[in-house]
């Protein structure tokens, strides 16, 4: 899992106040109806009840210890999507206990391996891989005018890219994978076909199959690994992946058909999938 930099978050606040219009202009959604419609829930219905959830951000110092600014970004995009978020003023277990004292209904916390919202009301547990990769379908489901019978290429078949080929089939999308370690693409194609009873497709070969397929989800550690020459008036890249790995000049190429972010999707879909259910369930 990429660890994140101070560098990488230093402006959230800023970004925040202008992602809504910049996702907006590319998608129609702010990022509350981003993750909305990752979840399928009307959003007019969950403005007004996601006002009630407290959300606590608890610092995690073990393995390689504390971000500069993560705890800060994780609250500040919480509350951008309308709940009641706080950081605690202690970090590990008396962190956990004093959200809990302060009556927090989900904890956010981020360890060097796992990064979860816990619903400690209901016992329940949104993983940051899971929702990231909910967040970005549902964003290029959005750019791309619905995914439904639309060749995808998934890139990178790690956690975020394997919830990403799930989250893309249920939207209909007719799915392919490359990974660079091909075990990982046949574990995953297998995993599909067991549980799904559905086939993906799997490429051997990058740059071949990138001239296949014009909507991408880019979900490697990779840097750099997609630049101007590889775009078309026709591409479409959702890339969650961090470091970014689709570089600056195929990204102002790609203009509208491109999202990318380091934290924000994925926490927002984070916060509203562990809400209650009651705040969740009014289905569009
Ligand atoms: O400041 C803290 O509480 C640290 N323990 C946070 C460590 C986060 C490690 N994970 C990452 O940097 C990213 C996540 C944002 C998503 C996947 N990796």
């Amino acid at each position: 899992m990429t660890r994140l930099k101070p560098g990488d978050i230093k402006d959230i606040d800023a970004w925040l106040t202008r992602c809504d219009q910049e996702l907006k202009n590319k998608t129609g959604c702010s990022l509350t109806g981003i993750a909305c419609h990752a979840l399928d829930c009307r959003e007019d219905v969950f403005r007004k009840k996601i006002s009630s959830v407290s959300v606590g951000v608890v610092p995690i110092a073990s393995g390689q210890g504390i971000i500069g600014g993560f705890s800060t970004a994780v609250c500040a995009i919480a509350a951008h999507i309308g709940a009641r978020a706080f950081v605690t003023g202690r970090h590990d277990v008396a962190g956990i206990a004093e959200a809990a004292g302060k009556g927090a209904d989900v904890i956010l916390m981020a360890d060097d391996h796992r990064f979860v919202a816990l619903n400690i009301r209901e016992g329940r547990t949104v993983d940051n891989a899971e929702a990231t990769a909910l967040g970005f379908v549902a964003g290029l489901d959005l750019i791309a005018g619905g995914l439904k019978n639309k060749k995808l290429l998934v890139i990178g078949c790690g956690p975020v890219g394997r919830f990403g080929v799930f989250a893309a089939l249920k939207r209909g999308a007719d799915v392919s994978v490359f990974d660079t370690v091909s075990v990982r693409a046949n574990r995953l194609k297998n995993e599909i076909e067991e549980k799904l009873k559905t086939s993906i497709t799997i490429e051997n070969q990058f740059h071949p199959a990138l001239k296949k397929y014009s909507y991408w989800l880019e979900a490697t550690n990779s840097s750099g690994i997609i630049d101007e020459t590889v775009i078309t008036p026709q591409t479409y890249i959702a890339a969650p992946g961090m470091p970014p790995g689709v570089t600056a000049p195929a990204a102002a190429a790609l203009g509208n058909r491109y999202l990318h972010d380091p934290l924000q999707t994925g926490v927002a879909v984070m916060v509203a999938a562990a809400a209650p259910a009651k705040i969740r369930n009014n289905h569009g």
